[in-house]
């Protein structure tokens, strides 16, 4: 059993996408393990993005996933970091097979609905960073 950290981003949230989403996992068979609406702090924001500090993008990419609140979830299953990147689809929007979540709904690599975990090291640090351990059943 794996956990991943997955956040549905401001756009997403903006575009009534949570519900469609959280299905999209759920048909597969992942579970939800913890879920929230939560506005991030900037420090929370550079910590979960930290592997991108120094990068042009950043400060937007900072900018950005504060700009609203987002709907963060752990998801749960077998294979379930590899699974949910998959069913994301790749970062660049424009890479994105359709069927996916970024080749159904975004265009711009700037707004891309979607995080998910790259790994288990960093899906550990970002779950922690997001919630508590009474918050995942
Ligand atoms: P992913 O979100 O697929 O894990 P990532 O970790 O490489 O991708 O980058 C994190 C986010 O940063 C990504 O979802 C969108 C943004 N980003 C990545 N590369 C970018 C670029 N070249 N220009 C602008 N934003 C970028
Ligand atoms: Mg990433």
């Amino acid at each position: 059993m794996q956990q991943t950290l997955v956040l549905v981003k401001p756009d997403g949230v903006r575009k009534n996408l949570i519900g469609e989403i959280i299905a999209r996992f759920e048909r597969r068979g992942l579970r939800v393990a913890a879920l929230k609406l939560v506005k991030i702090t900037k420090k929370q924001a550079k910590f979960h993005y930290a592997e991108h500090d120094g990068k042009p993008f950043f400060d937007e990419l900072v900018d950005f996933i504060t700009s609203g609140p987002v709907a963060a979830m752990i998801i749960e299953g077998e294979n379930a970091i590899k699974a949910v990147r998959r069913l994301m689809g790749a970062t660049n929007p424009l890479d994105s097979v359709p069927g996916s979540i970024r080749g159904d709904y975004a265009l711009s690599i700037g707004e891309n609905i979607v995080h998910g975990s790259d790994g288990e090291e960093s899906a550990a640090r970002e779950i922690k960073n997001f919630f508590t351990p009474e918050e995942i059943y």
